[in-house]
């Protein structure tokens, strides 16, 4: 299934145009993969005349995909591709710098952004991509809109650095469109688009959103229309969607590996799995942005230490009580701020596990060798 997946996507081809000189050639199909100065800089001198750099496309157990000036090639998963810190792993989106001559892993670059969750099921952190420029939440006009969840998406994208729009699909199913557009009018700095994914000219509109050289990831659950978005986009079908699927079998998934998809327009789409848990850790910044509202609201309370439940001169309450905020913002900034919270406490108990670990490691192997040298 997923190597269907991968053939479908267009390879990036080797050479260019024959009238572009060499040195525009390698910058426009580099920038075609959203390279941008904040990676030029980072390169030296020496890496400039001896390395290539490359993106990560694809992420697979065994070995990433990865394109650059010479088109895609897959990369081996080495031991120093395998870093002990999960952060510092490569993933999609990623950019690495290889040699030339041998193809061999250098270094990874610098990340201009970086979206991050809490392993389902487990106590570490799970990187989804880097270097995305805007980030489209995707949510239907049914029962699927959650602004609870919408809210959870935004803190995910404001801690990432990227920028956050928000789409609405099947608005052609929908009677009653402007209930939800209305729902979203308080969200100030949320660019709001409500589409039909099965009709080209209504999903031509987020052509604004995905312009050349800009990395864009789909976000939302399954179902919502991501992969038909992303096939709208690129103008033909590069991913599953549901109503395609080859394998009934395994669930209701339908894109089983997070991917990079070049756009004839020069942007990069990032179809991820229907992440349904999307538990935030380290994302204490994000929260703060996406509930800045509240944060000015609390900074107006009579006690500092407010915790916004009966205290005299609550502003938090007193906004409440007049309808200009919504009681389930309240609660919904809470919970997941609790949440940051036990996330960051496992982290850490996890960080402090591992070290102990590493340390009796290194005692038993000292034993050893003691007793070796002593012939024992
Ligand atoms: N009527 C209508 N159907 C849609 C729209 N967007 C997606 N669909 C359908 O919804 C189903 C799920 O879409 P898919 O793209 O696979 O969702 P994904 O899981 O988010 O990738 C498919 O049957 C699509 O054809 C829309 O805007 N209008
Ligand atoms: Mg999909
Ligand atoms: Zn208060």
């Amino acid at each position: 299934m997923s190597k269907s997946l991968i053939s479908r996507r267009p390879r990036i081809g080797r050479g260019g145009s024959a009238v572009q000189s060499a040195g525009e050639r390698q910058l426009s199909s580099l920038q075609r993969l959203g390279w941008k100065p904040f990676f030029q800089q980072q390169l030296s001198l020496a890496e400039l005349g001896e390395c290539e750099v490359v993106r990560v496309m694809a992420v697979h157990r065994s070995q990433l995909q990865v394109a650059g000036e010479r088109g895609e090639q897959p990369l081996p998963v080495t031991p120093v591709l395998l870093a002990e810190d999960i952060e510092q792993r490569p993933t999609v989106g990623d950019w690495l710098l290889l040699e030339r001559e041998s193809g061999k892993f250098v270094r990874r670059l610098e990340r201009s952004s970086l979206f991050q969750r809490m392993a389902p099921g487990a106590r570490q952190l799970q990187l989804i991509a880097a270097n995305v420029d805007s980030v489209l939440i995707v949510s239907s006009c049914n029962d699927d809109f959650n602004l609870s969840r919408i809210e959870r998406y935004l803190a995910l994208v404001r801690e990432a650095g990227s920028r956050p729009y928000l789409v609405l699909t099947k608005a052609d199913l929908c009677a009653d469109t402007a209930a939800y557009t209305g729902a979203m009018q308080g969200y100030r700095d949320l660019p709001v688009a409500l589409v039909n994914g099965l009709d080209a000219d209504s999903v031509a509109q987020l052509r604004q959103w995905c312009l050349p050289g800009e990395t864009i990831a789909l976000l939302g659950s399954s179902g919502v229309g991501k992969s038909t978005l992303l096939n709208g986009l690129a103008g033909q079908q590069l991913a599953a969607t549901a109503a395609i699927r080859e394998d009934d079998s395994k669930g209701r998934h339908t894109t089983r590996h997070r991917a990079l998809y070049p756009l004839a327009a020069g942007g990069l789409l990032l179809d991820s799995p229907g992440m349904r848990e999307l538990g935030l850790a380290n994302a204490e910044q994000g929260l703060a942005a996406t509930f800045d509202d509240i944060g000015a609201l609390a900074r107006r309370c009579r006690f500092a230490d407010c915790h916004h439940d009966s205290e005299p001169g609550c502003a938090v309450q007193a906004a409440i009580d007049s309808g200009a905020l919504d009681e389930r913002r309240l609660h919904n900034w809470r919970k997941l701020e609790r949440e940051i919270e036990r996330n960051s406490r496992t982290l850490a108990e996890q960080r402090a596990g591992d070290r102990a670990l590493g340390h009796f490691y290194r005692e038993v192997q000292s034993h050893a060798r003691e007793r070796k040298q002593r012939g024992d």
